[in-house]
């Protein structure tokens, strides 16, 4: 990334030194990990030009957003319900959790017990290094798992624009009636941060453009069911991690396009692995840039991931809002049923996940399931037991990897790794 970003980053309050390392780190790590890659669709480079900008660019963007009036909001959970943010105009960005930084300096104030994904948020702030936060008018917390809640409490301390929404345990009554408070709430909250009123018109809008976004990496995901699958798991991934940072009619645009050229291979029957190489589902926490170790692992090693149940793929984008509605409070309601569908391991109990998996399972065609557990994570940890048994009662191979954001287990993993895939060859 160019010189020209240098002073919006130290407008920013980057640490320009720790800030040139995370880039140079990031950059070196999409190299060795994405352009190695063999036969990738064409329309990924619109994904490399957007990851080599995530920094400057989209930056660049969001501040001239910001100079028109305009506000940016960030978000650690798909549970923030974006229709909501784009109807007043407002832009919903993903924060940085995907890499570890200032590990040192985040265990002073939070447990070396917390998962990565909550350490790295801290540490991108520590740091200084993640422009979204920075650049956000209003940080978006959520009561979802138990190290989340707490850490809020701290972070707090750390961000003058902490806002916390509470999310129900439990798929009852009760439950929905909180979710649709506190989404009534949140409109409250982000009609006052902007200054604009949300009517009718301008929710429909922001529906219409969150299910547009939904549905163009929805037809992504079930071009994968082909065999031999026309993109990688890891390109996949990478359109689904953009999803949370990218312009979203631009994205859908791009995302589209590439499912035109995905049907051609199709057609073809060109991809980059061939027929018949061991397909995957992986299925459990999110994965947010760059944390690409483990779909690197699988495809470095011979296996082709076709599906993932997870925030950030399907759990996240599956269900859209229903539009039908010609009031606020009808389209709310919309809004509130389709996320409280969200099988999110925080819900007890969770029997919609299970279904789900065995689902996704059955229609991407996939040879086994690979659960991916963030260390320190209680509800995915805790879930993969149901979910293998579950799956292993139903003949389908299962096998649970438990990791965190460090390299020190790469050879391990894929020793163990290469021999489930072993396991599901014919
Ligand atoms: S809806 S999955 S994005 S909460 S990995 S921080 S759960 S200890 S991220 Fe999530 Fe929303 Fe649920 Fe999805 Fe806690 Fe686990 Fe860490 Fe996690």
């Amino acid at each position: 990334m160019s010189e020209q970003y240098v002073s919006m980053w130290k407008d920013l309050g980057l640490d320009l030194e720790a800030h040139d390392m995370l880039l140079e780190v990031l950059g070196k790590g999409y190299q060795d990990i994405y352009r190695n890659q063999k036969e990738r669709p064409e329309g990924m480079s619109y994904f490399d030009f957007v990851l080599s900008e995530v920094h400057g660019l989209r930056i660049k963007e969001l501040m001239d957003e910001k100079a028109a009036g305009r506000k940016v909001i960030g978000s650690f959970c798909v549970f923030v319900p974006e229709e909501i943010v784009r109807a007043v105009d407002a832009t919903l960005v993903g924060l940085c959790t995907g890499a570890d930084f200032a590990t040192e300096e985040v265990e002073k104030i939070l447990p070396r017990n917390t998962c990565s994904l909550i350490k790295s948020a801290f540490g991108f702030k520590l740091g200084k290094v993640c422009p979204y936060m920075e650049s956000a008018d209003m940080i978006v917390g959520e009561n979802t798992c138990d190290g989340k809640k707490k850490s809020y409490e701290t972070l707090q301390n750390l961000v003058p624009n902490l806002y916390v929404m509470d999310l129900p345990q439990m798929k009852s009554d009760e439950g929905r009636a909180l979710l649709r408070a506190e989404y009534f709430r949140f409109k409250e909250a982000v009609e006052k941060l902007t200054g604009v009123s949300i009517d009718a018109e301008r929710l429909k809008k922001g529906i219409a453009m969150v299910n547009n976004k939904r549905k163009a990496i929805h037809r992504l995901s079930l071009l994968r069911k082909a065999d031999p699958a026309p993109i990688s798991g890891l390109d996949a991934l990478l359109a689904n991690q953009v999803f949370f940072y990218d312009d979203p009619v631009r994205y859908t645009d791009s995302v589209n396009k590439i499912c035109d050229e995905l049907e051609s291979r199709i057609e073809k029957k060109e991809g980059p692995f061939p027929k018949g190489a061991p397909r995957i589902l992986m299925s459990g926490c999110p994965m947010a840039v760059p944390n690409w170790k483990l779909p690197w692992i699988i495809e470095s090693s011979g296996g082709v991931i076709v599906g993932e149940e997870s925030c950030v793929g399907e759990r996240g984008t599956r269900n859209l809002v229903n539009d039908g509605g010609n009031t606020v409070d009808d389209l709310m309601e919309a809004v509130v049923d389709r996320y409280f569908k969200v099988d999110c391991a925080i819900f007890t109990p969770n029997p919609d996940r299970l279904t789900h998996v065995e689902e996704m399972f059955r229609e991407y065609k996939a040879d086994g399931v690979i659960h991916y557990g963030l260390q320190f994570c209680q509800p995915y940890i805790v879930e993969s037991m149901p979910v293998e048994k579950s799956l292993e009662e139903k003949g389908i191979p299962t096998l649970r990897i438990e990791t965190d954001y460090g390299m020190e287990d790469v050879g391990q993993l894929k020793t163990r790794v290469e021999a489930f895939l072993e396991v599901l060859k014919p």
